[in-house]
């Protein structure tokens, strides 16, 4: 890490777990509160889910993700009327045809943003949310009709707009017939970000013969169900996230904590953990205690 990257980052994590800076930075790296779980772990335990957490991965399948994804129609379309950009305009079809809240998905309605079509190996759509975002899911309405030109894209979120492909992978599309690409799709992408990208490219050597010959994007409509960090509900993210979710934040439909500060557990995280759990640390979703137990000592202080 360079010099500046250090000081930016030491800056912008201060709060700890008050910082969405100090939340990502210290995923996937040993930090001293990792130190303490790996010291205290049980040897009965299985240390999988420990190895996860340290290598930062960790699965968001889980509970809260099921939860946002039923009540996904509850969240709020982010996207509409944000700015956006592409790699190159077609005639008039400008990126701003992405978020103008029409799904309608012929060309000829005005309604979707496309790039050149011909010349191009890469192509690339992006939309700026305007601040960092809690994310559930991200639908695309793409050009009827249009599959061997959509077929292969990617789907990523980013914090910033070096490169096209900056950010978390959310999806990949890898269908192997036209008839297996989905013109109109939802895909889960729980994350925190500011941006959008649909990116898109063609190899000299096609990876299906019904592939188009060079990469273009034809976006109808892209909506991104969120809110801003620290916010969620109904539609409106007109309530705050519980002080008790660790960083502040929490799922944007649900308001569901994705993490409890130390010595909560809960979906809310508005339960302390036990009395008897060392430095009153506990699980989460369970309120197991992380470390070891110190069951006599908390037996005598009752007694007394
Ligand atoms: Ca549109």
């Amino acid at each position: 890490m360079a010099k500046e990257d250090c000081d930016q980052t030491e800056k912008g994590s201060r709060g700890q777990s008050n910082s969405v800076v100090w939340c990502e930075q210290r995923q996937g790296r040993i930090t001293s509160s990792n130190l303490g779980s790996v010291f205290n772990r049980k040897e009965t335990t299985p240390p999988d889910n420990l190895v996860k957490v340290l290598c930062g991965y960790i699965s968001f399948d889980n509970r809260f993700v099921k939860l946002g994804r039923d009540h996904e129609p509850a969240a709020r379309n982010v996207a509409v009327e944000k700015s956006a950009s592409q790699s190159t305009n077609h005639h008039q079809h400008g990126a701003d045809r992405a978020v103008d809240n029409c799904v309608t998905t012929t060309l000829e309605s005005n309604c979707c943003s496309h790039t050149d079509h011909k010349g191009s190996t890469t192509a690339w759509w992006r939309v700026d949310l305007d601040q960092l975002t809690t994310i559930n899911a991200i639908t695309i309405y793409y050009r009827a009709q249009y599959p061997h030109r959509f077929a292969g894209y990617q789907l990523y979120v980013s914090n910033s707009t070096s490169s096209p492909q900056d950010g978390v992978l959310c999806f990949e599309d890898i269908s192997t017939t036209r008839d297996e690409v989905q013109m109109v799709v939802t895909h889960q992408c729980p994350y925190v970000c500011q941006y959008v990208t649909v990116y898109n490219y063609r190899n000299n050597q096609k990876r299906h013969d019904w592939y188009d010959d060079y990469a273009v994007l034809e976006l109808c409509e892209v909506q991104v169900w969120g809110c801003p960090v620290g916010r969620y509900g109904d539609g409106k993210c007109d309530s705050v996230c519980s002080g008790n979710c660790l960083g502040g934040n929490c799922n944007a439909t649900t308001g569901d904590c994705f993490y409890c500060v130390p010595q909560q557990y809960g979906i809310k995280c508005e339960m302390e953990c036990p009395l008897n759990c060392l430095d009153r640390l506990c699980e989460n979703i369970d309120g197991n205690c992380s470390g070891k137990e110190r069951q006599i000592e908390v037996s005598v202080a009752l007694t007394d």
